[in-house]
């Protein structure tokens, strides 16, 4: 199934929203034909087409899903200031003429101090098995190869590919010192042949070389997606996401970590997202004075969906949600 075009201003406000969970039937169909889920192909490759998956792993806020985004040339995956945005695995795609790359986005790995950030742990790691390619994001402006680093890299492949990022926010000579730490970092876990990339995500600089690269390590192979897709995850599970990505980028201190946001009902133009927060001082931070930190988180995530799009946003207490395992099956962490 094609993917809807929900931030695009000119969509057609009919019925943008297809409620069908594209990922869930894929799988199914997968498992069925004995393939393994999230790998059912949606045609036979036509020769010469590479295709193949490639994680995107890291420390939190080193900038994977602002790399999977400048890579897919769309915005797939949310982004923001504070640490642990990303939860899940997310896939983004990118089709050309000869090849189809799915990049796969993955929670920050980190020290977990509740059940929620030992699940992001695992889901990190379980994202890179049965993939093509592994790239080892890293932080350019805060200095590379510290404990974060190295715990990641020996969990790297020999051919680890390291993605140098926010170079954007470097003189040339640390760039080089950080492309210099990134080397004796692989050398110290002795991978035999790993490539190192600096790039911004920022700006683009050495994304198409890093995406050439890429391309040249898939395998032949089909389109795993059509190639209008850009992303897979289903519309109730992307507009929660968006709603969540505005919350973030004012939330302080504890508070981005305690939010979670899922969508309750997506019968277009009407779209309900709850809001859980923790407890009920954590509310009014959200809610803010007047109501007035909702509203603008509101329209922030409105100017991503479609036009006509009636969204309404409900914060509710869920104490202790991150540490209860029931709630964060039901969440899907
Ligand atoms: N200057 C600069 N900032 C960047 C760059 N890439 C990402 N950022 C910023 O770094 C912050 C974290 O970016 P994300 O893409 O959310 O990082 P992440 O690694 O996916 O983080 P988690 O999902 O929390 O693990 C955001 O504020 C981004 O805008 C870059 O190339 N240059
Ligand atoms: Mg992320």
């Amino acid at each position: 199934m094609a993917d809807t075009p929900i931030d695009d201003d000119d969509a057609e406000p009919a019925d943008p929203w297809q409620l069908l969970d594209d990922l869930d039937s894929a799988d199914e169909l997968a498992e069925a034909e004995g393939m393994p889920a999230g790998r059912s192909a949606t045609g036979q490759p036509a020769a010469g087409q590479h295709s193949g998956f490639v994680a995107l792993a890291g420390r939190p806020n080193v900038g994977k899903s602002s790399l999977t985004n400048a890579i897919v040339g769309e915005k797939v995956t949310i982004v923001s200031p504070r640490p642990q945005t990303t939860r899940h695995e997310i896939r983004g795609v990118l089709t050309r003429s000869d090849a189809q790359l799915v990049l796969v986005d993955t929670p920050g790995v980190h020290k977990p101090k509740t059940e929620m950030g030992r699940r992001l742990n695992r889901t990190a790691f379980e994202a890179r098995e049965d993939t093509d390619a592994t790239v080892l994001v890293v932080d350019a402006s805060k200095g590379v190869g510290g404990p974060g680093d190295a715990r990641l890299m020996a969990s790297m492949p020999d051919d680890v590919v390291v993605a140098i990022n926010k170079i954007d926010r470097l003189p040339p000579e640390r760039i080089l010192a950080a492309i210099s730490s990134a080397d004796a970092l692989a050398r110290r876990f002795e991978k035999g042949s790993p490539e190192f990339f600096p790039v911004s995500a920022r700006t683009g600089q050495g994304v198409p070389e890093l995406v050439d690269h890429l391309v040249g390590r898939l395998p032949e192979g089909p389109l795993w997606y059509p190639e209008d897709q850009v992303r897979d995850s289903s519309e109730a599970f992307w507009v929660a996401e968006l709603v969540r990505e505005q919350l973030l980028a004012t939330a302080r201190e504890e508070l981005p970590h305690s939010i979670a946001t899922r969508c309750v009902e997506l019968n277009w133009p009407y779209i309900e997202v709850e809001i859980l927060v923790e407890r009920i001082s954590q509310k009014g931070m959200v809610i803010g004075q007047g109501g007035e930190n909702l509203k603008r988180a509101g329209i922030g995530a409105r100017k991503l969906l479609p036009k006509g799009t009636h969204l309404e946003l409900k914060v509710k207490v869920n104490r202790d949600w991150q540490r209860k395992d029931a709630e964060l099956d039901k969440l899907g962490y």
